[in-house]
Formats: C-alpha cells, structure tokens, sequence
C-alpha cells in the first residue's frame, strides 16, 4: 500500500495529513474552511485517494495560509507515498464539466516543480472563500509534490462550477498519473534512471 503521513507545524499553521493512494476515495477533513473541504474531497474522490487532513489555521486573520500550507503538505504526503515511482504511469491529464463550466488538469510526477495556471474566475468570492486562493493551493502542491501541473479553466460563468471542475479533474488527472501501468512494471517511466 502507498501510505504516508506527513506533519507540519508553523506559527501560522499546525497540519497533519495522511494520504493512501490505493484507497477508496474517502475523506476526513478539518479544515475550519468549508469551501476548500467541498475541493479537497473532490480529489480524494476522484483521485481514489483516502485523505485524513486535520489542519489548526490562523483563520481568524483569513483563509490563506491554511490553504496555502495544505497544499504544501498534500504535495510532501503525495511526494512520499508515492516512493520510486517504478511502474507508475507518471503522467495524467483530465477534462471534466459541470454544467457551463469545464477544466483541464495535466499532470507530470515529473520531480521537478510547475504550475501553470488559467482560471479567470468571475467572482472573487464563493461564499466567504476568495477564489485567488485556488492558485496559492496548487501553487503550494506543485512545490512540494515535485510535479509539473497545467491547469485551465476553459470556460464557465459560475464561479463554484469553475472552482469545482479544476478539482474534479486534477482528482482525476492525479489518479492517472499514479496508476501502475502493467507494461512499465519494475522500471522507471523515464529514459533518465529515475525522476
Ligand atoms: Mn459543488
């Protein structure tokens, strides 16, 4: 099983999450941020990721290192559990709607990290979670998860349709990428030796 638990303590945040990525899809999450954890259930769900996330924020001051050190941390869990890399397909890309809305995630396990990111959201809030905020989470994943990830938000007037499809579809993207490709068994998915 690809399992890790990773902690991380700061001033600003005190987070701990435990990723299984041969899981069911399952999610346990204290965020104190109800927004986010509609998202962050979406990857574990459609990444078939079981994500536990306790995470103790300076909310009182806004939302924005708690998502941002979130995404941190899921990047070291995921960056963990994932281990070698031998035998995955390392590589994934998704396109998924909801209703007028409709992203696409690719994604690269490709050890270095990369975000490129186009979402022109058309509210700055969704409830009381300004949507920038999206941008610093992945921004945060990228870095420590060590992946290359394009994210475009392709269209789309509902501001939680938008949000909601970048999340579907990097769950999705994301179980691509870390899915055992039969063929590629016991070698790296790189002509380099090792990623
Ligand atoms: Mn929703």
């Amino acid at each position: 099983m690809r399992t890790a638990t990773v902690k991380r303590d700061t001033l600003e945040t005190q987070i701990e999450i435990s990723v299984n990525l041969d899981g069911e899809g399952g999610a346990k999450l204290e965020t104190g941020v109800p927004f986010f954890e509609h998202m962050l259930d979406q990857i574990a769900r459609h990444g078939m990721i079981d994500l536990e996330i306790k995470a103790n924020g300076d909310n009182h001051i806004d939302d924005h290192h708690t998502v941002e050190d979130v995404g941190i941390t899921l990047g070291q869990a995921i960056s963990k559990a994932v281990g070698d890399k031998k035998g995955i397909t390392r590589y994934g890309h998704a396109y998924v709607p909801l209703d007028e809305a409709l992203s696409r995630v690719v994604i690269d396990l490709s050890g270095r990290p990369g975000l490129v990111f186009n979402a022109d959201f058309t509210r700055e809030q969704i409830g009381n979670f300004e949507t920038e905020l999206v941008f610093e989470f992945f921004q945060g994943f990228v870095n420590h998860a060590n992946a290359t990830v394009h994210i475009d938000c392709l269209r789309g007037h509902n501001s939680h349709h938008q949000a909601e499809t970048i999340f579907k579809a990097f769950g999705r993207a994301l179980r691509m990428a870390l899915t055992a490709d039969v063929r590629m068994e016991g070698k790296m998915p790189s002509t380099k030796g090792s990623l």
